[in-house]
């Protein structure tokens, strides 16, 4: 079902800061900035590998307000790996399939992601306390 891991989203106070600190120390090269406002963040990718299934990144999260799924994330366990996001190759069909065994949905259908993506995710009680997100590449 999955093709690869897509991102680890990293939840932040501090956007810029975290930036600098994934380019100075890893390398890493920015290849998206966003606002999701339907999503309450404001977000980076930063790109680490391509496989034959698409290429992989670092997704760096930071929240547009305290109301908000990585504020309060923020709030009460602090900085930190924040999701796993693992590319499929047909969103509609991998919610039907893990809802099928039993996983809550959060997302009743597929929301837009970064650098166009359909996303939808599970919930982390049903995933071993592991917020868990479905990404569906735009096609080249
Ligand atoms: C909350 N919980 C988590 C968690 N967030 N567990 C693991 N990982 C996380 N990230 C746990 C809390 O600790 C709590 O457990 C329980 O879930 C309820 O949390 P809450 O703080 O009361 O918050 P809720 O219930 O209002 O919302 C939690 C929920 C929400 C996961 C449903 O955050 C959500 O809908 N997330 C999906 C959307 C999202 O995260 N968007 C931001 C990234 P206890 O044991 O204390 O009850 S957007 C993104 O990433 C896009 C741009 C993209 O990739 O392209």
């Amino acid at each position: 079902m999955f093709q690869r891991i897509d991102h680890v989203g990293i939840a932040c106070h501090n956007l810029e800061e975290k930036i600098e600190f994934y380019e100075s120390t890893f390398g890493l090269v920015v290849v998206s900035r966003e606002v999701n406002e339907e999503q309450g963040v404001k977000e980076a990718m930063l790109h680490v590998a391509d496989g034959e299934h698409g290429s992989s990144y670092v997704q760096l999260l930071q929240p547009l307000h305290p109301d908000t799924a990585v504020g309060k994330y923020l709030s009460k366990r602090g900085e930190g790996v924040h999701h796993i996001g693992y590319g499929v190759a047909d969103v509609a069909k991998a919610m039907a399939d893990i809802a099928g065994k039993g996983v809550r949905l959060i997302d009743e259908r597929p929301r837009h992601g970064s650098m166009g993506a359909s996303i939808a995710f599970l919930h982390p009680k049903d995933v071993g306390g592991v917020l868990t997100e479905l990404v569906e590449t735009p096609r080249q």
